[in-house]
């Protein structure tokens, strides 16, 4: 490519620090280095995760930064040592790595690779420095990824070529909301057939946890929500009943277990709210009942519950991406959408140009929205 080896100069929209609008700038991207890989971003979604860096929520976040972490595209080089890319290819940016090599790598229970940068938010990649200048300023990368950019730079092991056919537009959720909940549904809380589930926060994510309930078989599937409008969608994916706490007069974990015989086998939290979290463990069954935690709490939050109902027997579990193993999975579960193991297009409510990347995030903040693709 004409590009290659060389500074690509293309639009960004940069986070210079919370509680403030993104910036759509002009950047200069630096060509990728030894195992990296340089992409061209076609299609990105909107994440709670990412809104919830703006909102100041996570506190140790290095700004300025490019966020976004679900996103699809081409790769436009690649750096020395790079065997299993090409230009050309079509690619998922993962924002857990998977290098093959290390402790939870190496362990098949294990999906958060050593090299994932969620939690230390260093903003670099893994020769400790960006790719990424924008007036003179060093830009910081988003936990391995960056997506609100027309190009960004990957390590090699935070990148996966998938099907030449897949459809950039609707796989880009598969970077992050489609997988993580339906992970959190197969993998994580490996729900069994004929069980009852709870959903906490009826979003991409939690919808997508609905989907991965119904393909395991559950034969209830409980969607919770403040908003009485997600419900709509929420049953289109499965949900067999809906019900909005600010309905009743008792805690929702009695509603709950007045609904489901004493509680719930699975309870999944898809909100980020440690109350939420709380809620969602006693509404899971003594003896036998499941939570998972896939909610991104802000850094300083603290769960508080009495220990007593985890000694009766409940368990409390979690997972970063659906517990997948996202180098190695992520080509699976493209082909799985590719040959309809399951369907989501549905979770993408919005379309925009990617200069509206603001708009997209009103849309989320005021409910309004499941997934906004934005297109560049
Ligand atoms: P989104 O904001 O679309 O959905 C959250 C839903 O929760 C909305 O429908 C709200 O109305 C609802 N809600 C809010 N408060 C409550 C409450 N108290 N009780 C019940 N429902 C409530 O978010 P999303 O679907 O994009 O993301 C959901 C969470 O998943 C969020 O915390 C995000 O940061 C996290 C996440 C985790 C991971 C991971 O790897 N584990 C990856 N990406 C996002
Ligand atoms: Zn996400
Ligand atoms: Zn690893």
């Amino acid at each position: 490519m004409a590009t290659t080896g060389k500074p690509i100069k293309c639009k960004a929209a940069i986070c210079w620090g919370p509680n403030q609008p993104l910036s759509i700038e002009e950047i200069e991207v630096a060509p990728p280095k030894c195992r990296e890989v340089r992409i061209k971003i076609v299609a990105t979604g909107i994440c709670r995760s990412d809104d919830h860096v703006m909102s100041g929520a996570i506190s140790d976040m290095k700004f300025p930064v490019i966020l976004g972490h679900e996103a699809a595209g081409i790769v436009e080089s690649v750096g020395e040592g790079v065997t299993d890319l090409k230009p050309g290819d079509k690619v998922i940016p993962l924002f857990v790595p998977q290098c093959g090599k290390c402790r939870c790598c190496l362990n098949p229970e294990s999906n958060l690779c050593y090299k994932n940068d969620i939690g230390k938010y260093n903003g670099v990649l893994l020769d400790n420095t960006s790719r990424f200048t924008c007036k003179g300023k060093v830009i910081h990368h988003f936990i391995s990824t960056s997506t609100f950019t027309e190009y960004t730079v990957v390590d090699e092991i935070a990148v996966a070529k998938i099907h030449k056919d897949a459809p950039l537009d609707k796989v880009c959720l598969i970077g992050c909301g489609f997988s993580t909940g339906y992970g959190s549904a197969v993998n994580t809380g490996k729900v069994k057939p004929g069980s009852t589930c709870a959903v906490f926060g009826l979003g991409g994510v939690g919808l997508s946890v609905v989907i991965g309930c119904k393909v395991a078989g559950a034969s209830r599937i409980i969607g919770v929500d403040l908003n009485n409008d997600k419900f709509a969608k929420a049953k289109e994916f499965g949900a067999t009943e809906c019900i909005n706490p600010k309905d009743y007069k008792l805690p929702i974990h009695e509603v709950l277990a007045q609904m489901t015989n004493d509680g719930v086998d699975y309870a999944f939290e898809v909100v980020g709210n440690t109350t939420v979290m709380t809620s969602a463990l006693q509404s899971s069954h003594f003896g036998c009942g499941k939570t998972v935690i896939v909610g991104l709490a802000p850094s300083t939050a603290k769960m508080t519950f009495d220990p007593l109902l985890i000694l009766t027997g409940r368990m409390l579990v979690g997972a970063v991406f659906g517990g997948w193993k996202s180098k190695d999975d992520v080509p699976k579960l493209v082909c799985d959408y590719i040959n309809k193991k399951f369907e989501f297009d549905g979770l993408i409510t919005h379309n925009l140009p990617f200069d509206k990347i603001n708009e997209g995030f009103e849309l989320l903040r005021k409910g309004e929205s499941i997934r906004t693709v934005l297109m560049f």
